[in-house]
């Protein structure tokens, strides 16, 4: 369960939250297939509660397991599944198996009514047997309160939510049936949600009974890629570690180190060692981000420290360093715009959902001619700088990190290999020189005139941002000011001039 199935070298997963199908599959085609990126995640696709100003939350509370979004229907799911499969983009899918919905009533996006006091769920269907209660979760609400309690955690309720009794065969059997129906369709995997609320052996007896993927698009015996939502930073929470036999883990200390590091709270240097050595999870286990979903309104962490969309040019340097280093398998966020409203640490605005019309119907994503895109669609998988990183990753490939220099504080460089050679400068301190990087360096890289594919592209043989010369030994005048507009910058062998 921990290999994506990437079409060759393709190496990178982003994440099209609340992306419509129909647009998606254009994306494939027309920009993620070219551009090297491997797979999409795509939101939850089954039919969910209808909540008041449409949170884009309310993904997030199933109602049953027909394929019935804003996103689309099921005979859209499919057409894109088979295009994005056609162009060598793999689609994987957020599961929420834990629970149903809060402790509202309404109706959901497939018509199908629920009733979340009475743990009715007629579209499955879910009745009140299969749910915990107070025989199977120990707090009186029902409610998790010690989210390091491993009962409390898995048989009582994340945030109201009504948590299922996957103990049950006949929960089981619904969710196998809803995955099985996902797999037979051509998905390539899950992500699993709040993987820390179940217990690894109800998803180990889930992941049994699954199909081998679709054989028009994966070769013979290949299993669902599935990686698994587990919040944990060390210490006495639910150790990571408890699900890495059922696939990848998202390593969140890769996103919490790296922050550290990108807001200074600790030297660049010393990432030349990033990652087990860090305590991080081998490679092999790991799924990994700087931004998420949850993270970018301040979910499952602390709003003001994590970089997001608001914070361009730290979000595209910490995002470099991911796509450059050899580490776990890189997820990229693209979120739509909204309003951000600090308040008492808390973003006012956490709630708000993708862009819409009048009725309530997701606005199609069209690309401006300059790669960005129209509405409020953010699209980072789009940004220059980090297109263009996911396509070094694409050439650097399995090389390992080599030729690592740093100044002893903020300024690195490191080559993959003799493929490719990045240098970020994030130095604070000292006056404009010491600030700026400016240094003969080791690239690896054979010799020749290479293009920053950074500042610029490289268009018919002509450098659009700036480029070095490579001597016969490797060595190469390495630049980055202190105040340019990206704090890197990034060259490899198939953007020689
Ligand atoms: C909504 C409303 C709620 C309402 C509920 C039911 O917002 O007020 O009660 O409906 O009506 C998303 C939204 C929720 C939303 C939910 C359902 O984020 O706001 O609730 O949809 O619509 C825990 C879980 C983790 C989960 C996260 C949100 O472990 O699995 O909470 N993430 C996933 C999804 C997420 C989704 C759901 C699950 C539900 O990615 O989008 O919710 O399907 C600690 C714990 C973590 C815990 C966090 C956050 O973390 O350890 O396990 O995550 O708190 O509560 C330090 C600590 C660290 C701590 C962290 C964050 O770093 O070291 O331990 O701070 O505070």
């Amino acid at each position: 369960f921990s290999n994506p199935h990437f079409i060759g070298n393709r190496s990178v997963i982003t994440h099209l939250m609340e992306w419509k199908y129909d647009d998606i599959g254009d994306e494939c085609e027309r920009f993620l297939g070219p551009y090297g990126y491997g797979g999409v995640q795509v939101s939850p696709v089954n039919e969910h509660a209808i909540m008041d100003g449409r949170p884009w939350y309310e993904r997030y509370q199933p109602v049953s397991y027909d394929i019935h979004t804003r996103s689309g229907d099921e005979q859209q799911f499919r057409r894109m599944v088979q295009r994005c499969n056609k162009a060598g983009v793999r689609i994987y899918v957020d599961i929420v198996l834990n629970h149903m919905t809060g402790g509202q009533s309404g109706l959901g996006t497939n018509g199908h009514h629920y009733d979340g006091v009475a743990m009715q769920y007629p579209g499955v269907p879910f009745g009140p047997n299969d749910f915990h209660g107070h025989e199977t979760c120990p707090t009186n609400d029902l409610e998790i309160h010690n989210y390091s309690n491993r009962i409390e955690a898995r048989n009582c309720r994340l945030v109201g939510l009504r948590d299922l009794k996957q103990q049950s065969e006949y929960v089981k059997q619904k969710q196998v049936d809803f995955l099985n129906h996902l797999i037979d369709i051509g998905v390539a995997g899950f992500r699993s949600d709040a993987s820390t609320h179940q217990w690894p052996d109800d998803l180990r007896s889930i992941y049994s009974r699954l199909h081998n993927l679709n054989n028009e698009f994966f070769t013979e015996n290949s299993h669902p890629f599935i990686y698994h939502e587990t919040i944990y930073y060390g210490g006495n929470g639910i150790n990571s570690n408890e699900y890495t036999s059922l696939g990848r883990i998202i390593e969140f200390r890769f996103y919490k180190e790296i922050t550290n590091v990108f807001r200074n709270n600790n030297q660049l240097r010393w990432l030349r060692n990033f990652g087990t050595e860090w305590g991080l999870v081998p490679s092999g286990d790991a799924l990994v981000m700087i931004d998420s979903h949850d993270l970018r309104v301040g979910h499952t962490g602390q709003l003001g420290f994590n970089i997001n969309c608001f914070e361009a040019r730290l979000l595209k340097a910490a995002t470099a360093f991911m796509l450059a280093w050899n580490y776990g398998i890189p997820r990229v966020m693209s979120s739509y715009f909204w309003d951000q409203i600090i308040r008492d640490g808390k973003d006012v605005n956490d709630w708000v959902g993708p862009p819409t019309d009048q009725h309530g119907n997701i606005l199609s994503v069209h690309p401006n001619p300059d790669m960005t895109c129209n509405h409020e669609w953010i699209c980072e998988h789009r940004w220059r700088e980090i297109y263009n990183m996911v396509k070094f990753k694409l050439i650097a490939g399995q090389e390992p990190v080599n030729n690592w220099w740093d100044n002893g504080d903020n300024q690195i460089a490191f080559s993959r290999g003799n493929r490719a050679f990045i240098a970020i400068n994030l130095q604070k301190n000292g006056n404009d020189h010491d600030k700026n990087l400016q240094k003969r360096l080791q690239t690896g890289l054979p010799p020749g005139i290479y293009c920053d594919i950074i500042s610029g592209n490289l268009i018919n043989n002509r450098c659009m941002g700036k480029s070095i010369q490579v001597d016969k030994n490797g060595l190469s005048d390495i630049y980055v000011g202190h105040d340019e507009f990206d704090a890197f910058v990034a060259y490899h062998i198939d953007a020689r001039v």
